[in-house]
């Protein structure tokens, strides 16, 4: 895990993407203190920090010779501070690596638009970084550029080159690589296929096809691992009335980043004191308890492990108790050209558990693409599947309804070459919200739970309450109608994408979980039940979002949420479309609302 810092003008503008021409003064952050900053990175798991030391507004937070637009003539430390010496001295201190992000598109700058002058500049700015403070670990480049902005072209192949050779060990992020590749989305989602192998030629930075960037290339030549990027909160940059996603989220993203073979880069804006929030820092303390809490624990350890074949025989270093082991070194090899690959656990008691953790020896090439976990039923005297999966490589992490057995029997069944396995873990997860017993969630949960992910409605006037968020509503009173015991009934509020190609309707939630799919005919037959919604379905494009509001009817006996409001999110949210539309079960039914199984 990385943590991604973005700070700037636009911390203390309350904007996104600065014009480049706020005025630098604005850049005053009194109790900057970048110890802070990696202190929690470190306390919190991340390895690495990656600074936003030019954003698209132009502003540099070093005093770059080649422009007076950053903090030399900003009011902070009276114009003499280096934002950028301050992080690389904290990270050099705790032993933390150190990324930075260069904005190719730069809104302040007079050279932009002119292809050669503004290549050079780009080219000095980045050598003062690669030059001036140490080890560099990774450069990130960013394609996004607003539409309507000037015309011109980036010498990307000159700036790899330059990159390489001022910092060989530096590995370069961006849309195509060419060492770490985006993922395709902003929610920190990879796809439930996601190889490291890669077509570079198939993807063109700022302009790149999100399924291939999601799920990577089976017959990939390129080895370029993705980067699953996402902040803490709705934006990217710290705004005083936003709030961070809660720690349950954080966990979410983790299994779906992390446990899908990619990197997880959480951004933790700095606020306009220059330190991160209090707000943050509780989040990110729950999210690590979360994760030690669950992963600390490897109930597999406890058991006898044996195997279809073992490469070189019994006394061979490949045995398959080495996937108890922690690490990559040691790992369980079988012998070449077998009909099957299986791997058997044998406790002396039963466990129960519901996480599966597989990793892969990377450094010998990510070599699965497909495997399953079975369980041993005693009563129906038969093995029965549990999970599925289809790539490893770094580390798989699955979730799926807890199970009890004495034996398990992981199968790999199909590979690129000889399947190795390094490690292999099993937990209880008790906080996931996939790992409740139920798999129809927006049902079953209870109000208490809503509260916390979701906005309230007051049950008197029917009006949202305004929230933080998390959802959290801080009066016990509806601001509104002054109702003095507002019975709080919850609202859902959910994105749908459509797609009238395949005819399906994704619909998840903030935190871009998947809730339920279903065909679209369904979905206009569902929403009938609204006239108002279902003629906004019908304006519906191919793949656009709508924020779509349910709420549970008075009638406590009706199988039917209710859709209250469709609004096009013609921006803003934009989660990854096109993996939700992918991994979505067509068929599920949205009268039910049951959902697809996260794990699968
Ligand atoms: C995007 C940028 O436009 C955002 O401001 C942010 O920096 C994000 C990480 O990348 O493309």
């Amino acid at each position: 895990m990385a943590m991604f810092l973005h700070f700037g003008p636009n911390t203390f503008t309350n904007s996104e993407w600065g014009t480049g021409k706020a005025n630098p003064s604005v850049f005053n952050p009194t109790h900057l203190n970048a110890s802070q900053w990696v202190q929690i990175a470190k306390d919190s798991g991340f390895s690495r920090v990656i600074l936003t030391a030019k954003h698209h507004d132009g502003f540099c937070l070093w005093p770059s010779e080649y422009t007076d637009y950053s903090v030399k003539s900003s009011s902070w430390r009276n114009g003499t501070g280096d934002v950028v010496a301050e992080l690389a001295a904290a990270a050099a201190e705790a032993g933390i690596g150190l990324g930075l992000y260069l904005s190719p598109w730069d809104r302040h700058d007079q050279s932009y638009g002119k292809t050669l002058e503004y290549n050079e500049f780009y080219l000095s700015q980045m050598t003062e970084l690669l030059t001036k403070y140490g080890e560099i670990k990774e450069v990130w480049l960013d394609g996004a550029k607003g539409e309507g902005e000037k015309d011109m072209e980036y010498f990307f192949d000159t700036w790899f080159s330059l990159i390489h050779q001022l910092q060989p060990k530096a590995v370069i992020f961006s849309d195509a690589g060419p060492d770490v590749r985006w993922i395709g989305d902003e929610a920190g989602l990879a796809g439930s296929t996601c190889w490291s192998l890669f077509n570079r030629t198939n993807a063109k930075i700022g302009d790149t096809d999100p399924l291939y960037s999601q799920e990577g290339d089976k017959f990939g030549q390129d080895w370029v691992p993705a980067e699953c990027d996402v902040s803490i909160r709705p934006g990217w940059f710290w705004h005083a009335l936003e709030s961070p996603k809660p720690a349950v989220q954080l966990l979410d993203i983790y299994y779906n980043s992390v446990g899908r073979n990619c990197l997880f880069l959480l951004n933790v804006p700095p606020n306009s004191s220059g330190l991160i929030s209090e707000q943050d820092i509780k989040v990110l303390e729950e999210f690590r308890e979360m994760k030690h809490s669950i992963f600390s624990n490897n109930l597999a350890r406890k058991a006898v492990v044996n195997s279809s074949s073992i490469r070189g025989g019994q006394s061979s270093q490949f045995g398959p108790m080495n996937v108890l082991e922690e690490g990559l070194d040691k790992y369980w090899a079988p012998e070449e050209n077998q009909k099957k690959w299986v791997l058997y656990f044998e406790f002396e008691d039963p466990v129960s558990f519901n996480v599966l953790e597989i990793q892969e020896p990377i450094q010998m090439g990510q070599r699965i693409a497909s495997f399953h976990l079975e369980t041993w039923k005693t009563g129906s005297g038969k093995w029965e599947r549990v999970v599925s999966g289809t790539t490893v490589g770094n580390k798989r992490l699955l979730r799926f309804l807890k199970v009890e057995s004495r034996s398990l029997k992981l199968v790999v069944d199909k590979a690129r070459t000889d399947p190795l396995i390094s490690y292999l873990g099993i937990y209880m997860d008790k906080f996931s919200v996939s790992s409740r017993n139920s798999t129809k969630i927006t049902i079953t949960r209870t109000l208490k739970e809503e509260q916390q992910l979701h906005d309230l409605v007051c049950s008197r006037c029917q009006r949202v309450l305004p929230s933080d968020n998390n959802g959290l509503v801080s009066s016990s009173f509806c601001k509104f109608c002054k109702s003095k015991e507002p019975k709080l009934l919850y609202r859902i509020l959910m994105s749908i994408a459509t797609d009238t190609s395949v005819k399906t309707v994704i619909c998840f939630d903030r935190a871009a979980t998947v809730l339920f799919g279903c065909s679209a005919d369904e979905f206009f037959h569902f929403t009938k039940l609204n006239p108002l919604a279902a003629s906004m379905v019908n304006q519906v494009f191919d793949g656009e979002m709508l924020r779509m509001t349910l709420t549970r009817p008075h009638n406590r006996n009706a199988q039917h949420m209710r859709v209250t409001s469709i609004v096009p999110l013609r921006s803003g949210f934009q989660p990854a479309i096109v993996t939700l539309r992918h991994i979505c079960t067509k068929n599920a039914s949205l009268g039910n609302c049951s959902t697809t199984n996260h794990s699968s």
